[in-house]
């Protein structure tokens, strides 16, 4: 889990300004109400994170990972070769209850309507989306994309299932890793723009290897777009990787290098 600094302090620059107020105008035991009551408001604040793509994309396999647990750990989302996941199903943190994140059932059957599945998944409770897809940008990503900004709501791109598209790759005798890597995020990237989205960011993602590509880069754009409490909630759930391991890790310079969508 991540370590709490400063930086992620629970009260934050606002609430401070309301408590020295507080202080000042007041006296002390007002000052000490109105962090009492921040933080009785806090204890019920929660984190939901939706996790869709279409089926077999690996969206439970990363909700595990999200969550620092092996895919056959007790209480972990099951994963599989074949279609899975039936329900929304929201799987807590094991210390911190207040983050749900949400194994979203698979989307991309002939017939898909994201209005229709995002309205059956319930996408209000939802504070942001993640779309995994372990392929092509498609149609399907498409659909999905337009109707969580229709809803304005903020969404995360990942492209999964990086060291299947690496290994497959090198066994060409031309291969060259961060050419693929830059195709893959090219080919996303120009997915996303052409339904408008500006300066999109893609996250590559293998969960077999969190260490490598941009699993890092990914906990550090959401925990940007959340307000403080809900970033310190973030923070309390994110797995830690080992130091070595973000020395491993590419950033593929990008033309394009925003770190928001939407
Ligand atoms: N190599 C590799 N395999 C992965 C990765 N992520 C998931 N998989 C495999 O892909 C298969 C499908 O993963 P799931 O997580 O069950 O996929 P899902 O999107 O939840 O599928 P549904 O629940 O059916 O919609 C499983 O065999 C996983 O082990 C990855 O990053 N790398
Ligand atoms: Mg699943």
């Amino acid at each position: 889990m991540a370590e709490i600094g400063q930086e992620y302090d629970v009260i934050g620059p606002t609430e401070l300004e309301e408590i020295k107020e507080a202080l000042a105008n007041t006296g002390l035991t007002t000052a000490v109400g109105a962090i009492q009551d921040y933080f009785e408001q806090q204890e019920h604040v929660e984190l939901n994170i939706a996790v869709t793509g279409e089926s077999g994309s690996g969206k439970s396999t990363f909700v595990n990972a999200f969550r620092g647990l092996g895919d056959e750990e007790e209480g972990s989302a099951p994963t599989g070769v074949v279609e899975t996941t039936m329900e929304p199903k929201a799987y807590l943190h094991p210390e911190h209850v207040n983050v749900k994140v949400w194994d979203l059932p698979g989307i991309g059957t002939p017939n898909f309507k994201a209005d229709k599945y995002l309205e059956e998944v319930g996408f209000q409770r939802y504070d942001f989306f993640i779309i995994v897809s372990s392929e092509r940008f498609r149609e399907c990503h498409v659909q999905l994309a337009n109707e969580i900004n229709k809803m304005k709501k903020k969404f995360y791109f990942i492209r999964s299932k990086i060291d299947c598209s690496i290994s497959a790759e090198s066994r060409k005798k031309s291969f060259n890793k961060e050419k693929t890597l830059n195709d893959i995020r090219e080919d996303c990237v120009r997915g996303l723009e052409s339904i408008g989205v500006t300066s999109p960011d893609v996250f590559l993602i293998s969960c077999f290897d969190l260490g490598s590509y941009d699993f890092r880069r990914l906990q550090e754009t959401m925990k940007k777009s959340l307000p403080q409490f809900k970033k310190y909630l973030l923070m309390l759930v994110l797995p830690n990787i080992p130091p070595q391991c973000y020395l491993k890790q590419k950033h593929i310079p990008h033309p394009i290098n925003v770190a928001t969508l939407c």
